[in-house]
């Protein structure tokens, strides 16, 4: 999947897409949400750590099997939080606006260890109900 995910940031590169981490915006924040535990990775249906909820501790290459409350994880994300625990090479995410089984799957941004966004739609629109695999990786990409 390692390999997949690099094929897919370099097709990105090259056809000029945005690479790096989302622009640093008003609901750019550090501080994690009160259910969002060490180590994890959390998405909300809503601004502001609203409504469905999930999580993960590990990659998950398809969020299309990720159920909260009658709520399919894939497309849904308007707010995240990555928690993750400080490690060599595994505590920053990466995310993608496909499953990462699609061929055409795209690299939409990253999340550092310790930062999120409350509010996808106006902090960064290309991942707003847009998001639908990711994995744990040692840095952003660009
Ligand atoms: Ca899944
Ligand atoms: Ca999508």
């Amino acid at each position: 999947m390692r390999k997949k995910t690099i094929a897919a940031l370099a097709l990105a590169a090259a056809l000029g897409g945005t690479i790096g981490a989302a622009p640093a915006q008003a609901g750019y924040v550090t501080r994690p949400p009160a259910d969002c535990g060490p180590g994890l990775l959390c998405a909300y249906q809503h601004r502001d750590w609203g409504g469905a909820r999930w999580k993960w501790y590990g990659d998950d290459t398809n969020w299309n099997n990720d159920w909260n409350n009658g709520v399919v994880a894939a497309n849904h994300a308007t707010s995240l939080f990555n928690n993750g625990t400080p490690c060599a090479g595994c505590d920053t995410v990466v995310f993608f606006d496909e499953p990462l089984s699609a061929p055409s799957a795209g690299y939409l941004g990253c999340l550092h260890p310790g930062t999120g966004y409350t509010n996808l739609v106006v902090d960064w629109r290309s991942a707003e109900n847009n998001i639908e695999s990711h994995e744990w990786i040692g840095k952003c990409i660009g």
